[in-house]
């Protein structure tokens, strides 16, 4: 999958949203293609993946079908997609999964495996304590995990600032950030929305 195989996944997504053959919530992806490309090649057939609500690139780039996907998508469960076969774990839950993986990376270290856990969550991660543990105990116990941290500046519409001020934490070293500017904002008129003049992460839809 190349970027322009993700965008021209998503940009059917849109296309099915707008005729309103997708009656569900659903989250895009969008501006992160190059970055998450980057990642993915760390990735090994075999490691585990743990995505968020926002996960179908995630899902493309460890090698699951477009066709699987839409399938999921159309059935409601873009936020809810597993695949055994690819060790592919999601959960809409915020940081839902960061103390899942470091479980998983534990039981990975103790049976000496070679596979690696990953384990990607939004900036909204970082305003949940379930996340801090789990970062903690994998950087404490030096187990097989990284947690990829994408920031868009946007838990639903609202920015790291307006969330706790200029906080910036030091993540160790198990913790890989990138930042990034989503496209796809799903409004009806297709444009950014403008909240108090700050440009909206298109977080949701
Ligand atoms: C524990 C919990 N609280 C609140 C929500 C509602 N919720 C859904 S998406 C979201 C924002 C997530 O932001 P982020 O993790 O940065 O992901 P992004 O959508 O920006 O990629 C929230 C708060 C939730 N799903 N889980
Ligand atoms: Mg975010």
């Amino acid at each position: 999958m190349n970027k322009d195989d993700l965008i021209k996944f998503e940009k059917e997504m849109v296309q099915l949203w707008e005729a309103a053959k997708i009656p569900y919530p659903i989250h895009f992806s969008g501006g992160n293609e190059d970055q998450l490309i980057e990642i993915f090649k760390e990735v090994k057939k075999g490691d585990h993946i743990f995505s968020t609500h926002r996960s179908h690139y995630h899902y493309l780039l460890a090698g699951g079908s477009p066709e699987s996907l839409k399938k999921f998508i159309l059935e409601g469960d873009s936020m809810h997609v597993f695949d055994k076969e690819l060790n592919f774990i999601t959960s809409a839950i915020v940081a839902g999964c960061p103390t899942i993986a470091a479980g998983v990376a534990l039981a990975l270290k103790r049976k000496g495996s070679d596979k690696h856990v990953w384990c990607f969550v939004g900036d909204g991660a970082e305003d949940e304590g379930h996340f801090y543990e789990a970062v903690r105990y994998v950087d404490g116990k030096d187990l097989p995990c990284t947690f990829i941290l994408e920031d868009n500046n946007r838990s639903v519409e609202t920015s790291k600032k307006e969330r706790y001020g200029e906080s910036e934490i030091p993540w160790p070293k198990c913790v890989k950030k990138y930042v990034y500017d989503p496209t796809f904002p799903h409004v009806a008129t297709g444009k950014w929305i403008d909240f108090s003049g700050q440009k909206s992460g298109g977080s949701s839809f």
